[in-house]
């Protein structure tokens, strides 16, 4: 029988707690806006594994690319025993990264941190189950919250992939870095995908697919604060939009009104109007430039080793090293 543990960092009730703060702050900020990690309810992760399959959506296949490339460099360059998987989400990718520090006969432990208890179950119990010489040791955890829960034990390399650092601000990647730099032992790594400015013509569809369906995912949030806050959205009355902004150089998902409504959310005893035309930010999503990257891997006290990218130049895999 394989080793499994799960550590808990974060219940259901801390969860609770953050998304009413969340809203209270967003909704009641001019222009509203809601943080991105709330799309993610069974519903949203579903629509978002929907959205890694378009055409359009080229980040995860990019990124495959990459790894597939690139794992077994990755494993001789690290030597990594333990591998610290951040957002552990559907692990296909992790997959790639385990098998070639098996082969190489490094990997002794996988460490998958996820907020969600239920997904963060089934990822470490299906690892544990096919690498039977592995040990798993799970938390349940926010990763802008919880490094420090991460076992400290030798040779570990972070992954952090799928270009989910780019829904934090600057500041707030800037402490998550930080936390990453603070949590690892000097020669130990960080491995990093991050999505790459390009032609706004191939951004923006990325994230307004012809099929509606990150139309459908980023409505979701509305589903999410109705019935989790007893909110009354009426869902179907907010467009997507999806724009590039220029200076920040960021995608940024929007909701619509069509028309001016006003919402309760009766679990926070709030009422709040739309204006006709008045849109809510659901997420910002930054792409990188090669130097960026390595600047802001350095102010945290993190060095740039290998920068991989698929052949289009499209997305990018960093490995930076404490
Ligand atoms: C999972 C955060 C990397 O920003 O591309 C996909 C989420 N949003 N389509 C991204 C997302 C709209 C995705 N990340």
């Amino acid at each position: 029988m394989p080793q499994l543990v799960l550590d808990l960092h974060h219940t259901e009730a801390d969860a609770a707690r953050s998304l009413r703060a969340d809203v209270l702050a967003g909704l009641a900020a001019t222009p509203k806006w809601l943080p991105p990690k709330w799309f993610y309810d069974a519903r949203g992760s579903a629509l978002f594994e929907e959205i890694t399959r378009l055409p359009e959506y080229y980040p995860t296949r990019a990124e495959r690319e990459v790894l597939e490339r690139e794992a077994d460099e990755i494993a001789r360059v690290t030597g990594a025993e333990t591998l610290v998987e951040l957002g552990s989400g559907s692990s296909e990718k992790t997959r790639l990264l385990l098998d070639a520090l098996h082969r190489q006969g490094l990997l002794k432990r996988f460490v998958p941190l996820d907020v969600s208890t239920s997904a963060l179950a089934m990822a470490a119990s299906s690892i544990a189950s096919e690498y039977t010489d592995v040990e798993v040791h799970g938390v349940v955890g926010d990763f802008t919250a919880h490094l420090d829960a991460i076992p400290a034990v030798p040779n570990r390399m972070i992954a952090f992939l799928g270009g989910t650092i780019g829904n934090l601000e600057p500041q707030e990647r800037a402490v998550f870095l930080r936390s990453v730099r603070e949590a690892l032992e000097p020669g130990e790594w960080l491995l990093l995908g991050a999505d790459l400015v390009k032609d706004p013509g191939v951004l923006v569809p990325a994230y307004d697919d012809s099929a509606g369906v990150t139309a459908e995912f980023n409505r979701n949030v509305l589903h999410v604060l109705n019935r989790e806050l007893g909110a009354d959205f009426e869902v179907e009355q907010f467009e997507h939009v999806a724009r590039w902004n220029e200076g920040a150089e960021r995608i940024e998902m929007w909701l619509r009104a069509r028309r001016a409504m006003s919402v309760t959310v009766v679990e926070l005893g709030l009422h709040l109007s739309f204006a006709e035309g008045e849109e809510l930010r659901t997420e910002t999503s930054a792409k990188f430039r090669r130097q960026g990257l390595a600047d802001e891997l350095h102010a945290a006290g993190l060095a740039l080793r290998r920068f991989w990218t698929d052949d289009a130049g499209r997305f990018s895999v960093a490995l930076a090293q404490v």
